[in-house]
């Protein structure tokens, strides 16, 4: 089944010019970029997308990075979205994503791990809805 999950070049990625890299991944692993934007977070947008961690100890320092540059927005589309983007970028922690994820080819930490993927079918349409309009998804 056609599905949509939200994916975020991070701020850390853009910053050491890698966006043109993940972008290519990104169409050679088959996805239609349905919409993309590159915007910088304020550290209040930060935390509204990340709102479920907001109990964590790393909440901050994880919304002081999300804000600290810009950032690309994209909604991506394939069969099986969700799970196929968060398997190209590999685990959370660089130091334990599989060969070949991006994550493991370009992270420096578990904290600027170059990407962002939704994790399940509720969290993609908040995602996607804090970032597009409606209107600019009807094909
Ligand atoms: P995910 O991005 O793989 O879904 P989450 O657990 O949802 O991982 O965490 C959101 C983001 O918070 C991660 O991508 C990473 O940037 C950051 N993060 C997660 N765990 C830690 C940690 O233990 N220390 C610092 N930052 C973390
Ligand atoms: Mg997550």
């Amino acid at each position: 089944m056609t599905e949509r999950t939200l994916a975020i070049i991070k701020p850390d990625a853009v910053q050491r010019h890698l966006a043109g890299r993940i972008l290519q991944r990104v169409e050679d692993a088959g996805f239609q970029i349905r919409a993309m934007r590159r915007l910088h977070l304020s550290k209040p947008q930060a935390e509204g997308f990340y709102a479920v961690h907001r109990e964590r100890p790393f909440f901050g320092s994880l919304t002081g990075f999300m804000s600290s540059g810009p950032a690309i927005v994209m909604v991506l589309e394939a069969p099986d979205a969700i799970k196929k983007w968060r398997t190209l970028m590999g685990a959370t922690d660089p130091a334990k994503a599989d060969a070949g994820t991006l994550r493991q080819e370009f992270a420096e930490s578990i904290e600027r791990n170059v990407t962002h993927g939704s994790d399940a079918p509720e969290t993609a349409a908040f995602e996607i809805g804090y970032f597009f309009a409606w209107i600019d998804l009807i094909q």
